[in-house]
Order: C-alpha cells, then sequence, then structure tokens
C-alpha cells in the first residue's frame, strides 16, 4: 500500500477521533420556572448534559414565546450542533424552525408541542400523553365520588399543548357523567400565584365553594396556590373539596401527606437523556426516529403520599 494512503488513513482516523472527542454544542430554549416540575425539567437536562459532555447553551424565555424565538435565532447564529426547543404555546413556531431547517441544524420539540403541518421542521417531539393524563384524574375523580361532582377547574397556559389536550381528556370521560359537570373554568398560567388569585375569585363567584365537590387543576403548582384559598376561605381542602392535579412534584406529595390534596398524575421531568440520545444518534449519521417518543407517569394518591415524599424531597 502507498505511503501516502497509509498516511491520508491515518490522518482520517485521527481526524474522525478528534471530531467524535469535541463537545455537541446544544442550544436549549426553555419556558421559563413557572411551577416545581418546569425547575425539574431544566436541572435534569443540565445534569445529563454536564455528564454526557455536551456544551448546553440554555435559555430561559419567562415564559414569553418572543424570548424563545430570539434565543432559537441566536443558537443558529452561533451554529450549534441542534437546538431543543419546550414551547411556551403552539403557534407561531414555523419562520424561525424553518430558518433552523436553512441552516442545517436539528431541532427537538421536548414537552409541549407545535403546531405545523410540515413535519420535517423539526426531528421529533419527546412529550407525556396530555390527553391520557386529563384522563386519568377524572376517572379516580368520578370513582372517588360516584360520578356526581360539580368541579372548579384551573387550567395552564392558554395556547400550551398541556392545558389544551389535559383538559380534553377530562372533558372526555366527564361527559359520560351526567351528575358531573365543570361549573367554572380559568387560566391560573401554570403558576402558584395566580392559581390562588384565580381561585378566591371562583371562590367568591361560588358562594365561597359550597356545593363544590372537587378542584381540577392543570399543574400541581396551580392547586397548591387554590389549597391556600380553599382554607382562607373556611374549607378543608382534601374533604370539603377534593384537590386532583398532573405533575407530581415533592411540595403536593406532601399535601397528600398533610390532607390537603387527594391525587395527581405525575409527569416525567428527566427528557434531557432520550433528547441527546436521539440528537448524538442524528449526529452520528442516524436518521431513523420517531416523530413522537411518549413518556409516561402513574397516578399517586394519599395512600402513598408520605413514602413517596420522602423518596423525592430534596432531590
Ligand atoms: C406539561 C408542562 C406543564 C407542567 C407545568 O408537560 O408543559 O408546564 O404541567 C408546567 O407544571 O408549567
Amino acid at each position: 500500500m502507498k505511503i501516502s494512503r497509509v498516511l491520508s488513513g491515518a490522518f482520517a482516523l485521527a481526524l474522525c477521533a478528534s471530531q467524535s472527542a469535541l463537545a455537541t454544542t446544544i442550544g436549549f430554549s426553555q419556558v421559563g420556572s413557572e411551577s416545581g416540575w418546569r425547575t425539574s425539567f431544566s436541572e435534569s437536562v443540565k445534569a445529563e448534559a454536564e455528564k454526557r459532555g455536551i456544551e448546553l447553551k440554555f435559555s430561559d424565555a419567562q415564559q414569553k414565546q418572543e424570548n424563545q424565538i430570539k434565543a432559537v435565532r441566536s443558537f443558529i447564529a452561533q451554529g450549534v450542533d441542534a437546538i431543543m426547543i419546550a414551547p411556551v404555546v403552539e403557534t407561531g413556531w414555523k419562520p424561525v424552525l424553518r430558518e433552523a431547517k436553512r441552516a442545517r441544524i436539528p431541532v427537538v420539540i421536548l414537552d409541549r408541542n407545535v403546531d405545523v403541518k410540515n413535519q420535517s421542521l423539526f426531528l421529533t417531539r419527546i412529550a407525556s400523553d396530555f390527553v391520557e393524563e386529563g384522563r386519568r384524574a377524572a376517572q379516580w375523580l368520578m370513582d372517588e365520588t360516584e360520578g356526581n361532582c360539580k368541579i372548579l377547574e384551573l387550567q395552564g397556559t392558554v395556547g400550551a399543548t398541556a392545558a389544551i389536550d389535559r383538559m380534553k381528556g377530562f372533558n372526555e370521560v366527564i361527559a359520560k357523567y351526567p351528575n358531573s359537570e365543570i361549573v367554572r373554568s380559568q387560566t391560573g398560567e401554570f403558576t402558584r400565584t395566580k392559581g390562588k388569585e384565580v381561585m378566591e375569585a371562583m371562590l367568591k363567584a361560588e358562594n365561597s365553594g359550597k356545593g363544590i365537590c372537587a378542584l381540577w387543576s392543570h399543574n400541581d403548582e396551580m392547586a397548591l396556590g387554590a389549597i391556600q384559598a380553599i382554607k382562607e376561605a373556611g374549607l378543608k381542602p382534601g374533604e370539603d373539596m377534593l384537590v386532583v392535579s398532573v405533575d407530581g412534584v415533592p411540595d403536593y406529595f406532601k399535601a397528600m401527606a398533610d390532607g390537603d390534596a387527594n391525587a395527581t398524575v405525575e409527569l416525567n421531568p428527566h427528557l434531557g437523556a432520550p433528547a441527546f440520545d436521539v440528537i448524538e444518534a442524528y449526529l452520528k449519521g442516524d436518521r431513523k426516529v420517531e416523530k413522537l417518543i411518549t413518556t409516561t407517569g402513574d397516578l399517586f394518591t394519599q395512600e402513598t403520599a408520605a413514602e413517596e415524599y420522602a423518596k423525592r424531597a430534596g432531590n
């Protein structure tokens, strides 16, 4: 074999080794830090990036889509290897996703969805089945109340997939029970402060909650705020008014252990690992990836809340 061929082969091997050793740079546009779940999600992604030697450029959009779009444009300008977006709402993403595609930068959607017809604008979406979360919360409540319940609903962020789909799933089940209905529904924007504020207003409008059987909250953070409002209205949350929610954050397990809340559907915050798996495979040339990778979570009640809290507190 000619010496030049041996050298070029060695050079190619060395180049390949050095490239794989080069840190992958990934831009991550996160919604914000509006809930305990969101914070766990961010921390989990950062820890996973650290573990894998990935250079993570993290942007917190404070729940504003314009900040997310700015961050994605900045990632494109910096020439990152891949972009992850946890979209605050479903609409308004097509232009910036097309810019990423033109720049040949793969995009992974995490958690909530983007409403784009052209599915080639992103590599995959990794998320829980929010409709199923709503169904499970509703079925638990119907089983608990023998299908006889007047319900207040705290909706998540308007236009967010989690709010749209949890509402859809919950209503699908409630529709089967003629003696149950949602009597009032309003957005608490997924935050504890707004959840308390909106619950205070709903209780005032509903005779201080007399005759209300349950609160259905699209996330634990709003439910925890609402629990304060229920107490200040002179009612016992968890008893006079049942509380059912989604996320499974430690504070909510504590509330269930204290008898102030009744059930939650846990939402997996560990989306970093599956996202990095897909991105690393893609960067190595693997083009086979499902358009949706679904995570799952269990429904938890007061029965196991104390032991589950002990496992989660301080994590
Ligand atoms: C749902 C996620 C929601 C959480 C909230 O997957 O988008 O956003 O349920 C968070 O805690 O604000």
